[in-house]
């Protein structure tokens, strides 16, 4: 396939980890330069350095939290300061709390996936995107979730976070209709990333069996869709792309083998 994405400018929110530091890796080997946000700036110093050494590309890294939206003004301060312009935003950064049902639900556990998966995503959006409208170019890919389409028990908050995020996808969508601005959203279903660790709190025993008795997505899998998504031709737009392990029919319907 042709490579449009060299010596292309890539932002990535959640870049330390899972599907973020797997994206910084694939649209490094693609020739992108990228802008990677995280709070572990630790984590993303040694991508940078990695990536730095395996391509000729450059990468900037800033230490942000999606949910104090000064941290991200100033991020993008800054950003904007290095003459950056920025070609992709992948709106990745985002968790579950959290697998409770609504009555016991704790409220740490809401407002940390609604401030990060909902108001986390607006906010790295409204700094970014005015850009690309004056430019008339670039391309938002929101990471939704199949938690954004079905329901689940004990899903509740984080499915309305990713609702939203869907909402928000088709929103922007609309609210650029006659531009040339792109937006897309990635999908994907039970995919092992520290996802599950983040969601039971650090319970890595918890976080295993999640994945037990099926192949589930790998970071790299994701990272794949959303280098697709973002390859497309210019006048191609992938409004969704949905992926799912095989073994995966709904986010209830996994067929798991006995051990
Ligand atoms: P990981 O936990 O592996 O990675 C999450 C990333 O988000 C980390 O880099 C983390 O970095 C970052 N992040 C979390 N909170 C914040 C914050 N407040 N500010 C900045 N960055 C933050 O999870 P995944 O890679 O699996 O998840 C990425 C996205 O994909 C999320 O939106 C998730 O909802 C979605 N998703 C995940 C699926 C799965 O099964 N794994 C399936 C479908 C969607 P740090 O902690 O350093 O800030
Ligand atoms: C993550 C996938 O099904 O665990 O968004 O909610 S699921």
């Amino acid at each position: 396939m042709t490579n449009r994405l060299q010596g292309k400018h890539v932002l990535i929110t959640g870049a330390s980890a899972g599907f973020g530091e797997a994206c910084a890796r694939a649209f490094a080997a693609h020739g992108a330069h990228l802008e990677l946000w995280a709070r572990r700036l630790d984590r993303l110093r040694q991508l940078k350095t990695e990536l730095e050494g395996k391509y000729a590309i450059e990468i900037g890294i800033q230490k942000v939290d999606v949910r104090k939206r000064e941290q991200v003004h100033v991020a993008a301060v800054a950003l904007f300061e290095r003459d950056w312009r920025v070609d992709v935003l992948v709106n990745n950064a985002g968790l579950a709390s959290g697998l409770a049902p609504i009555y016991e639900g704790d409220l740490d556990d809401w407002d940390a996936m609604i401030d990060t998966n909902v108001k986390g995503l607006l906010f790295v959006t409204r700094e970014i995107l005015p850009s690309m409208v004056a430019r008339d170019s670039g391309h938002v890919i929101n990471v939704g979730s199949v938690a954004g389409s079905w329901i689940y028990p004990k899903g509740n908050v984080y499915n309305a976070t990713k609702f939203a995020v869907r909402a928000l996808t088709e929103a922007m969508s609309v609210d650029l209709f006659g531009t040339r601005v792109r937006v897309s959203s990635v999908d994907p279903g039970a995919a092992e990333t520290e996802f599950s660790v983040v969601r039971f709190h650090g319970d890595v025993e918890r976080a295993k069996k999640a994945y037990e008795g099926f192949q589930p997505l790998s970071a790299e899998d994701v990272a794949d869709a959303v280098v697709y998504v973002a390859n497309t031709p210019p006048d191609v737009m992938v409004t969704r792309l949905v992926l799912t392990p095989t073994a995966q029919r709904s986010p209830t319907m996994i067929h798991r083998k006995e051990s």
